[in-house]
């Protein structure tokens, strides 16, 4: 890895998964690609490019010579839901073009799943890492044909896919826009900012979580692990806890005594929440490059209020 093109780079993960790339590889070796140029100073290149437009990618790994592409432009499990046709396009499309410029230009490429990738039927408590796959929404099937897609052109034309099922991703430099997860990085924002936060999930809604920097550290251990110990490749269930928003709100109080939430719960997040596993069982990704999550519940709160208090 070595000339690196990032897709989704003004993006909740993009953001902070550039900066990663750029501090391990060098700020040139980068090219941070979006369709919108992300607020605040890019201390690399940058290129504007749209996944679903097949040369726009191609051209862009041309002139940067990439040999690996991190593709994480995708619309989330909510407005996936609102505009389901789009969800196609960006989604599935948008991954077909990564993986034919990735063939063509003989590129590596990670690209994330999530535990969205599950649904009704799929056991929740654990998920294993192989198992039922029937989601009910389109960013769910989206992300089912995606691992689907990668393992197919690893299998067929050799490209080097990779790709984790990520959990619900907590940040505080780039919010996330549209997911049903999303609640758990509005819960910190509205603690500093008010003291008072409304759920829009129900506060026994248990889900797989991780903070962001073990999830941009997940891609990059994944990337540089030794190939031939991979017996999966392109949907490595990670997760580092399980919260709910009562936890999550429990968490907050031991640094905010007067943080209140209460709960205005949105049905179709908590339909879309509740048909995912309450745990994913990891253990593929242990076993076989060494993942191992650094945050827990209590970390990760008291990085996020330090961040945002000071920010
Ligand atoms: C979402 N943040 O809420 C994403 C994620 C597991 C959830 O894939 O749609």
């Amino acid at each position: 890895m070595n000339r690196i093109v990032v897709t989704g780079a003004a993006g909740q993960i993009g953001t902070e998964m550039v900066a990663a790339l750029r501090a391990r590889y060098g700020p040139e070796a980068v090219l941070a690609t979006d369709i919108r140029i992300p607020e605040g100073s890019t201390d690399g290149p940058f290129a504007l490019a749209d996944v679903t437009i097949g040369d726009s990618l191609d051209a862009a790994v041309a002139r940067h010579r990439a040999d690996t592409i991190f593709h994480l432009a995708a619309i989330l499990s909510a407005v996936g839901e609102q505009r389901p046709q789009k969800t196609y396009e960006v989604n599935i499309g948008g991954l077909f073009n990564v993986l034919e410029v990735a063939r063509a230009r003989d590129c590596a490429v990670f690209t994330p799943s999530s535990i969205a990738a599950f649904g009704p039927g799929t056991p929740t408590d654990p998920a294993p890492q192989d198992t039922i796959q029937r989601p009910n929404t389109m960013y769910g099937v989206s992300k089912v044909a995606g691992e689907l897609l990668c393992d197919y052109y690893h299998h067929r034309f050799g490209v080097d896919t990779r790709g984790v099922r990520y959990p619900g991703l907590v940040s505080w430099r780039t919010h996330p826009g549209g997911g049903t997860t999303d609640y758990a990085v509005e819960i910190y924002l509205e603690a500093v900012r008010t003291g008072h936060y409304d759920c829009f999930l129900s506060a026994d809604t248990q889900l797989d979580m991780m903070y962001m920097p073990d999830a941009i550290r997940a891609a990059i251990e994944l990337m540089e692990a030794d190939p031939g110990c991979l017996r999966h490749r392109n949907a490595f269930n990670v997760t580092a806890m399980q919260v709910t928003p009562a936890s999550l709100a429990e968490s907050i109080r031991e640094h905010l005594p007067a943080f209140e939430i209460a709960y205005a719960v949105d049905p179709v997040r908590q339909a879309i929440a509740d048909s995912w596993p309450r745990r994913i069982d990891d253990s593929a990704a242990r076993q076989e490059w060494g993942w191992a999550p650094a945050f827990d519940v209590a970390s990760m709160t008291a990085d996020m209020l330090a961040n945002l208090q000071t920010g």
